[in-house]
């Protein structure tokens, strides 16, 4: 309310000149000024009109001021994100722009404090969703530094919102990080709202492939095909970073190495000059760029007396095998021979009506056609 006053020069009469927003103000007989409308600020923050006091003498004397009205802000905005859910991605093992990651974004509609943001990294205590996103799952950094170490490893700059990686990362550790970020603007009292900030890290080929089999074999068999051994191996990484591949890297005519699967066979039959021990460097690499590779010493024993064992068992559980089917009478070999002995039947017995039925018409005699039909039942029977 703003109250103009004209003296006490004989009865004043106030009234409001005023282009358009004449409607928007009264002014009562004592020259107080009051509103009309509920004022937006965000919407319009100055109306100016004229105030007159015109006295009731004859003739009448008057005088005009120009009124200016200013309209204060109240913090009726919240902070408001670019977006709800922030997504980046961090090479592990390296920096952006010195720890940069991004700035993240935030307009407030209200003037002065009420528009001045703060930002903080919470983390939340629910999954990683806008579901999860409310102040009862939002966990701060100086209240669980040991709960949640993770959050450590970022802070974001409260004023700019520039978020930031404090250390290298390391995604064989972590590999998605997800947070509250939070945006306070400081009116009193302040508001706030919240945004969902996800890090994924991308891999780089930074692990070596570990062989974890067993690289002492006897051998057992000595047909050609055999399966000597499998090499196995693991590789921490991602991808093609950990997608391996295994060599032997001497030349050998004896063994041969499955490239993608490690696995290891006699490439022919044993001959007598191979029955002493051999010594095979195996080669295991990533698909990373640039690769990554390990090699082992693989040690083969063959001697006679493991290969005579080895051949008289697999003799016994071919002989096993076979005693199975004799046993249980219907093996799945037994089972499709007797499906063709049936199929082979049930064609002749087709073709032998097929021909009844035509011999039947040139005979032209009932009789003979019955004889020979009977004749036919009866070798069938
Ligand atoms: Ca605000
Ligand atoms: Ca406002
Ligand atoms: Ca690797
Ligand atoms: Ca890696």
């Amino acid at each position: 309310m703003i109250s103009i006053f004209a003296g006490n020069n004989g009865q004043i009469k106030y009234r409001l000149i005023t282009r358009n927003d004449a409607e928007l103000f009264r002014i009562d007989p004592k020259g107080k000024i009051t509103t009309l409308v509920q004022f937006d600020r965000e919407k319009r923050d100055i109306y100016e009109f004229i105030a007159v006091a015109e006295d009731s003498g004859s003739p009448s004397l008057s005088s005009a001021i120009n009124v200016k009205i200013i309209v204060a802000d109240e913090n009726d905005n919240y902070p408001k994100f670019e977006q709800q859910i922030f997504t980046f991605s961090l090479l592990e093992n390296s920096y952006i722009n010195k720890h940069l990651i991004a700035k993240i974004n935030v307009s407030d509609s209200d003037q002065g404090e009420n528009s001045k943001i703060e930002y903080k990294l919470a983390s939340l205590t629910g999954e990683c969703s806008l579901q999860a996103l409310t102040p009862s799952n939002f966990l701060f950094p100086n209240k669980i530094a040991n709960l949640n170490p993770a959050i450590n490893n970022f802070w974001i700059d409260k004023t700019s919102g520039e978020l930031n990686a404090r250390d290298t990362l390391d995604r064989e550790q972590m590999n998605r990080y997800c947070f509250a970020v939070i945006a306070m603007d400081q009116g009193v009292p302040s508001l706030n709202s919240s945004a969902l900030l996800i890090i994924d890290i991308l891999d780089q080929n930074d692990n070596v492939p570990k062989i974890t089999s067993n690289m002492t074999v006897y051998l057992q068999s000595s047909l050609a095909g055999s399966h000597v051994t499998t090499i196995t191996a693991k590789d921490l990484d991602d991808k093609e970073n950990a997608e391996l591949s295994f060599r032997i890297v001497q030349q050998s005519d004896l063994f041969k190495i499955d490239e993608r699967q490690g696995f290891i066979y006699l490439a022919r039959k044993l001959e007598t000059s191979d029955y002493h021990t051999h010594l095979l460097t195996i080669n295991v690499s990533d698909n990373g760029k640039p690769s990554l590779f390990v090699t082992g010493q693989l040690r083969i024993f063959i001697d006679a007396a493991t290969i005579n064992r080895g051949n008289a068992q697999d003799y016994l559980s071919f002989m096993d095998k076979l005693k199975t089917v004799e046993v249980n009478g219907f093996g799945p070999d037994t089972l499709l021979f007797c499906g063709i002995l049936t199929f082979i039947f049930l064609i002749a017995v087709i073709i032998s009506l097929f021909t009844a039925v035509i011999l039947c018409r040139r005979f032209q005699d009932t009789s003979k056609c019955n004889n020979f039909i009977a004749y036919f039942i009866k070798f069938y029977s």
